[in-house]
């Protein structure tokens, strides 16, 4: 049985027992006698409700969108379609790559709803990085998935009639691509109202600003969010979007679901893995910090040479849509290797850029990061956060120039030594 199908209303605490003891999905996870169950407001993040609710058969994770940014609140709309577009990523996400995204159980559009599988003992990877954890096949895991999802939802595999259609339906997505477009691309390199950077950057601030080649560049990267609709991508894949125990890694939180460039995902993530990189000197000491930098550097080097085997492997096995057919390469006696080297080079290009950006975007802009945040003494992190911000530059200017993910790793060993204030 449904939930009574009535006007958007968010969920408490209180309210959930009444409401979701009438869904089948639920109650087959938790049982019917909902006195038992005890549900707790857990979401951290910038946008929606997260509740966990647990009984003593089960615990589900129930996610549901409110109407506007959590993160500022009601003064920025923000549409509930935000959860259809989750739940249709995390479908797609769960065929493209079994296993590696949460299972759900129940989508209530109305209501802006997905009951979803609940992880433990899995931990945010950002809070595991903070805490200098390390998480066995982590690359292999994410590099896979970044892959799959990449070459699987392109069409260099889907039949392109039912790709152009889907593109389509993720064109709705709009509003959440907006602040992509907004946040990430744009307001770090103006004085945008929202944005806010730790004291005593303000020197290279300026530098960004008035770099206007990288400026350029920027807005170059941006054309191709905004017009390459190259795959089915998260959107949003930074180290909040990833859970983790020691040994097993999942992937949450698809609502930035959108077609864009093959390189997006795995060079946010890559971006993601250099903020940590960069901000150890503010979370360790000096015992084990150079050993854990170097393990998130070989976790970097190992996610994007899985990436990479990975596409190759499905280049190879399952490339069945409209580009590179077999009919104009292999069919004929033509290697298509040459043809792969160069969509292999299109796509680093553009996750260095990617990287480079969000690198800027995390510091400068609305939604910052707990690596950098988490360093009260501003004197401290505003160093760290310099050699950052410059690397990040670096990238975006070069990124057509980097020879592959090892110079990329010794180009931050480098900024790792600098001092720019
Ligand atoms: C207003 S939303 C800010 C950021 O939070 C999300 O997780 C995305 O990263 C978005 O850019
Ligand atoms: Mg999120």
């Amino acid at each position: 049985m449904a939930e009574n199908k009535t006007a958007y209303e968010p969920l408490t605490v209180e309210s959930i027992p009444v409401r979701l003891g009438v869904v089948e999905a639920v109650t087959r996870h938790l049982g019917s006698e909902t006195e038992t169950w005890q549900a707790d407001e857990v979401g951290d993040g910038n946008l929606n409700l997260v509740f966990l609710v647990k009984s003593p058969k089960s615990t589900l994770i129930v996610k549901q969108a409110l109407p506007y940014v959590r993160l500022v609140g009601d003064s920025w709309p923000l549409p509930l379609s935000r959860a259809f577009f989750e739940n249709s990523t995390l479908v797609r996400q769960a065929e493209r790559d079994p296993g590696s995204v949460p299972e759900v159980y129940h989508f209530d559009e109305e209501q802006a709803i997905i009951i979803m599988e609940f992880f433990t003992p899995h931990a945010i990877l950002r809070k595991k990085l903070i805490a200098g954890e390390k998480v066995t096949d982590l690359a292999e895991t994410l590099g896979n998935f970044c892959a799959r999802t990449a070459f699987r939802g392109s069409d260099l595999f889907m039949a392109t009639a039912d790709k152009k259609a889907d593109a389509a339906i993720y064109l709705g997505n709009s509003e959440l691509m907006a602040i992509t477009e907004n946040l990430i691309f744009t307001d770090p390199y103006f004085d945008a109202e929202l944005n806010n950077h730790t004291e005593g950057l303000e020197p290279l601030v300026a530098t960004l600003r008035g770099d206007i080649e990288m400026k350029t560049a920027v807005q170059e990267m941006l054309l191709k969010f905004s017009s390459n609709a190259e795959t089915l991508l998260h959107g949003d894949l930074h180290s909040g979007s990833v859970m983790c125990t020691d040994d097993e890694s999942k992937v949450i939180d698809p609502e930035f679901g959108f077609y864009g460039p093959m390189g997006f995902d795995i060079g946010m993530l890559v971006s993601n893995y250099l903020m940590s990189y960069f901000s150890q000197p503010g979370h360790r000491n000096d015992a084990d910090l150079a050993e854990y930098q170097n393990w998130v550097l070989e976790l970097i080097e190992g996610t994007y040479t899985a990436f990479e085997a990975e596409f190759t492997h499905l280049w190879n096995t399952e490339r069945t849509g409209i580009l590179f057919p077999r009919t104009m390469f292999e069919d004929q006696g033509h290697s298509a290797d040459g043809a792969l080297t160069k969509v292999l080079q299109h796509i680093f290009t553009d996750a260095l850029g990617i990287c480079g950006i969000e690198m800027h975007r995390r510091l400068l802009s609305l939604a910052h990061n707990a690596d950098f945040e988490e360093i009260e003494d501003t004197a401290i992190r505003a160093p760290l956060e310099a050699r950052n911000l410059m690397m990040g530059r670096e990238l975006i200017r070069q990124r057509g120039e980097i020879a592959n993910i090892h110079a990329l790793c010794d180009m931050a060993r480098k900024f790792n030594e600098e001092t720019f204030l």
